[in-house]
Parts: C-alpha cells; structure tokens; sequence
C-alpha cells in the first residue's frame, strides 16, 4: 500500500538507539498535486548522552520498588517524583473524545529526554529545508521516537492533513498536529509566507521541542532561538480522533468477534499489560482467518498508549468513516474501537508502541489461521 512508512528493530530497546529509517512507498499514479515533499522523521534521544536505553529502563523499573534510586542517580530523566508521571494535566476528560471541543490530554512522559530530534538533528544544529513562494509543500512526518508524543507546527503556516498511516483521509486543516509514537501524518503547506520559519515538534507534556528550519528560497538570516511554545500549537489542533477516512464506500462492519483488550499497569511497579498479562508471558489472541474482528480498546491507566498492528489496518471509532490506520493513541481512562478484518494468516504483533510499555510487556502475539 502506497504511502509513508517507516521500518524499524523489534529486538530489545534497539528503537532508542536509532535503528530505523523513513519508508516512502510511492504509488503508481499520485492523487495529491504538490510542488515538493520532505520526509521529517521525529525523535527522542539520551544514548551516550543520560546513560543508555538500558539505563533507562532500569531507573523507570527501579523507580516504582526504590525510592533511594538505583546507585547510579544520575540520569536526569524522570520528571521529578514528587510529581508522578501522568498525573499531570488531563483536561477535556468530561468531554467525549472526538467531538468539538475535545482536546487531548497533555501528560508528562513517563522519559523526559536530553534531546528531541528531526532528522538525526538537535535544535542546535537543525535540518533545514528549502520553499518558493506559491509552490505546495507536502511534508511527510514520522514519530520514530521511543517515548514522546509531539505536536507539530509550522510557524506562520497552517497545515492541511490529507493522509495518516499513510491512507487518504478527508482533508483537515489546522494550525498543529499531535503524532504519537509509530504515527505517519502526511500534511500539505501553502508556501504563501516568504522568510525563515520554525518547525516546531513539541515534546508533549515537556518544556522541550525538536526543531527543524523552512527556507524560502532568497531567505537570509537565522532564526532567533525557541524559548517559548509559537502560539501555533495552542491553535486548532489536528489529531487521531478527528479523522474521517477518504473511502467511505465501505459497508456498516458487522463483527464476527468482539474481545475487549484491556490496556493496564503503571509507574509504579513499571509493568505494563494486555489483559492482565505482559508479554512474554501471555498467551497468543487466537482469530481464525476471515473472521471480522472488534476490539473494544480501554485504557486503564494514566497514561497514553499508541497501540499498532502488524500485517493489518483497522478502521478506528465503530464507523464506515472511520480513518484506516495501523496505528492509534489512545489517551487515559478512554476507550476507543478497532475494528478489522483478519485476512493475513501467520503471526502478527499487536503492541503498545511506546518503547518500555512494550518491553515491560504491553504486546500481545495475534495467531491468525
Ligand atoms: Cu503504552
């Protein structure tokens, strides 16, 4: 399927060390008109810089059984204790998520990293990319981060959102977009505003960004530094949730099964699960092949989880409308529906794609045969 991909290690912790690339499927005949692309792959980063992914991962387990640390107390990673992860700032949670008005919660990470990156670049030295007045811009974002939710805006822009998980939806327009780990959101910009601009991608839930530069071609100078959030990102937000898929063709889903999955665990003891059971020790969702699958999604922790698929797209939020993705963020306490058709016989992942929710567990083998 033609779209914006990328590939990536499933071994271990390798994700945090980078081992992942941008995978630009191109189709026969392109649908959308645009002047120029640019891949914008997103990224946290501590390797050999706080410690290790391993390091990591130990202070996040340790944390919740320790509270004298763990002989290292060093890496400054964990947001301060006295403020638990997650028990932050949920706002929205009276409203229905996905109607107007709803806006997703902004939740400390469980890893505040010493660097956000786009393209391999700190904000110190970051990737710039090059416009022309009246040309369209299409940029292809990708969040290959292990632990960050970022929100996305192009200063003195507004984005128009016309493919996720690389599938077309109705177009959305916006000032910002939230991404999650694992997330593709392919954007076009209107280059109607000559100068050099910002490309924010805010660490949710942080006082940090990633950055990258915008151009226009006979454009001097540099850009000033970001101390402060562009007033884009408390604009109109683009997210998972609004999406409409562009084929609505498709019939009212009728499913074959239906299993609630239920997404637990915490900061504290740092064990994260499916159904009461963390993966390796949990037994495989047997599905026969052809059957039509629901899962009924809850998110019982404080925490959000971008739950992906493999070999499969699924169709979010119980509709014929709803966007096709392999990939969605699922916010605190709420509950969201998937529903698929499982037409790929083997083996297949389904997992939370925050990095140590999976390695302490959150992900499930999905027999289908
Ligand atoms: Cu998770």
């Amino acid at each position: 399927v033609a779209g914006t991909y990328f590939y990536h290690t499933h071994v271990g912790l390798q994700l945090d060390r980078g081992l992942y690339g941008a995978l630009i499927v191109e189709p026969r005949q392109e649908t959308l008109s645009y002047d120029r692309e640019v891949t914008l792959v997103l990224d946290d980063w501590l390797d050999g810089i706080a410690g290790t992914p391993e390091d990591a991962l130990r202070q996040l387990v340790g944390a919740g059984h320790d509270s004298h640390g763990m002989g290292h107390g060093t890496l400054p990673l964990i947001p301060g204790m006295n403020t638990m992860p997650g028990m932050g700032t949920i706002s929205g949670m009276g409203t229905m998520p996905g109607m107007p008005g709803w806006s997703p919660p902004e939740v400390t990470p469980d890893l505040v990293y010493p660097l956000y990156l786009i393209n391999g670049r700190s904000v110190d030295a970051p990737f710039e990319f090059a416009g022309k007045r009246g040309e369209l811009l299409r940029l292809r974002l990708i969040n290959a981060a292990s632990a960050t939710i970022f929100r996305v805006a192009l200063v003195g822009h507004r984005l128009r959102l016309v493919q996720v998980d690389g599938q077309p939806i109705e177009p959305l327009e916006g000032n910002a977009l939230r991404i999650g780990m694992g997330e593709r959101y392919d954007v076009l910009v209107q280059l109607d505003n000559p100068g050099v601009w910002p490309l924010v991608a805010w660490a949710e839930g942080t006082n940090a960004t990633a950055l990258a530069v915008l151009r226009y071609e006979g454009s001097g100078g540099s850009l000033s530094p970001i101390t402060t959030r562009p007033a884009e990102l408390a604009g109109e937000l683009l997210h998972g949730l609004r999406v409409r898929s562009a084929n609505t063709d498709s019939a009212p889903f009728t499913p074959d099964l239906e299993l609630p999955v239920i997404l637990s665990g915490g900061m504290g003891q740092y064990v994260w699960t499916i159904d009461g059971q963390a993966y390796p020790n949990a037994e495989p969702i047997h599905v026969k092949l052809g059957q039509r699958v629901r899962f009924r999604l809850q998110n019982m922790t404080m925490m959000p989880h971008p739950m992906h698929l493999h070999g499969h797209f699924f169709r979010v939020g119980q509709s014929p409308q709803g966007a096709l993705r392999d990939t969605v963020l699922i916010d605190p306490m709420q509950e969201v529906m998937i529903d698929w058709e499982a037409d790929n016989p083997g083996q297949w992942a389904f997992h939370c794609h925050h990095l140590y929710h999976q390695e302490t567990g959150m992900m499930r083998i999905i027999e289908i045969g």
